[in-house]
């Protein structure tokens, strides 16, 4: 990635975190300075090299993120951000979250929502895995975007789409949104994330980044539901669905999810950017989900701390150890938790037994292949598709117009 890729970012000496600096990085964000071309155009051995320049990108943006200066922090402007609980009462929400949980444990088959990873140390250890060697989707995914963000850019203006409402769903840090943003010119950014206090911090970092940007942040489950608040602008909606985040849903809820963001009475979208991990050798995919450092066990098991808070529960964490295996049949990684020894869990009342070798199922993650994926877009409403792979399809960055 070159220098001027991103025109306010922390390196020494950048523009925009400094208070006295603030009309220029204005001035900067707003020509959303463009690179003359990407670090992709201009490597010859494109197939050689695709994983590296994204890869080192990425490490620079999160040295950025550590490196803001704390004048910064203190003159930032805080974007606008709004809680979503589903029109209920925050109390109200924590007894139907814990009611789901509960329900969901007390199953013959115990399960735990993968959406309760993402408490503040969760969203941490994910961001950790995205930095691991053997888990490939982030990098690859920003090899894609790397060399195509031009073309990107130009599906989205044939789409009559120059200036869209960017809406970013599970943000988490930002980071992919940053890089996009140059390129699509957003004339609203809204950053969407389960985890708040995580979210809110990030897209600080992005008002920091980008003054001039009109951002709202959302904090919700879009898992149950759309509905944005009437803050989010209804025209020209594109959502941004990176990371294979859809593959946590089953098939079928995919396909209703997608159907519900091209609905023009629900997401309202007029388009989708959507990044999708391909189905590939076994042992690849496995070793992606069981690194040599543990942080995916450590990731799995501290949902077991969110689930002590979220339901009272008293999960001891060192009683239980991390599985993760390729399902062919159903063309998902599955990850479990599984009980090393007998135990028994306890809540408000409550208690489950679980014996040595049972399991809570944590997460499936759905890998798709190009057709499949392509055949799911148009099912769900989207008229044109098109799509960007590696050179290893390894992973895949589809853009669905409705
Ligand atoms: C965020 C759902 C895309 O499935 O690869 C990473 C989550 N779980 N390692 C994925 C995850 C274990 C990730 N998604």
């Amino acid at each position: 990635m070159q220098a001027g890729l991103l025109p306010a970012m922390g390196r020494p000496g950048a523009v925009g975190y400094c208070a006295t600096h603030a009309s220029h990085a204005v001035k900067t964000i707003k020509s959303y300075r463009l690179p003359g071309k990407t670090a992709f155009q201009s490597n010859s051995n494109r197939n050689d090299s695709i994983l590296d320049p994204p890869e080192k990108a990425l490490l620079k943006l999160s040295d950025n993120f550590l490196d803001l200066a704390p004048d910064a922090a203190l003159t930032a402007t805080t974007p606008r951000f709004i809680n979503v609980y589903a029109g209920k009462s925050p109390a109200r929400q924590a007894a139907s979250t814990a009611r789901e949980l509960a329900d969901s444990l007390m199953a013959p088959e115990a399960s735990v929502s993968p959406k309760y990873f993402y408490n503040t140390l969760g969203s941490r250890l994910f961001e950790a895995i995205t930095a691991l060697d053997e888990y490939y989707p982030t990098r690859t995914e920003a090899g894609i975007f790397a060399a195509a963000y031009p073309q990107m850019a130009q599906a989205l203006a044939q789409a009559g789409l120059p200036h869209p409402c960017l809406i970013d769903l599970g943000a988490g840090n930002c980071a992919k949104a940053l890089a996009l943003i140059p390129y699509l010119q957003p004339r609203q950014y809204v950053p969407v994330d389960i985890s708040v206090e995580f979210l809110k911090g990030a897209a600080a970092q992005v008002q920091n980044n980008f003054p001039a940007l009109g951002i709202v942040g959302v904090g919700m489950d879009f898992s149950a539901g759309l509905a944005l608040p009437d803050e989010v602008q209804d025209e020209d909606r594109v959502f941004f669905y990176p990371g294979s985040s859809l593959g946590n849903f089953q098939p079928e809820q995919a396909l209703q999810f997608l159907r519900q963001m091209a609905d023009p009475a629900q997401g309202k979208a007029r388009g989708l950017l959507i990044g999708i991990d391909l189905v590939k050798d076994a042992a690849v995919l496995q070793t992606a989900y069981d690194d040599a450092l543990g942080v995916t066990a450590a990731f799995n098991k501290n949902l077991l701390r969110n689930v002590n808070e979220l339901l009272g529960a008293d999960f001891e964490v060192r009683q239980w150890r991390h599985v993760a295996f390729f399902n062919a049949g159903l063309s998902r990684i599955e990850m479990h938790l599984e009980a090393i020894c007998d135990l028994t869990v306890s809540w408000s009342g409550h208690s489950r037994r679980f014996l040595a070798g049972e399991r809570i199922h944590t997460e499936s993650s759905y890998k798709y292949t190009v057709e499949s994926m392509t055949e799911l877009l148009r099912q769900a409403g989207f008229r044109q598709v098109r799509h960007w792979s590696d050179p290893k399809d390894w992973f895949a960055v589809f853009w669905a117009a409705v």
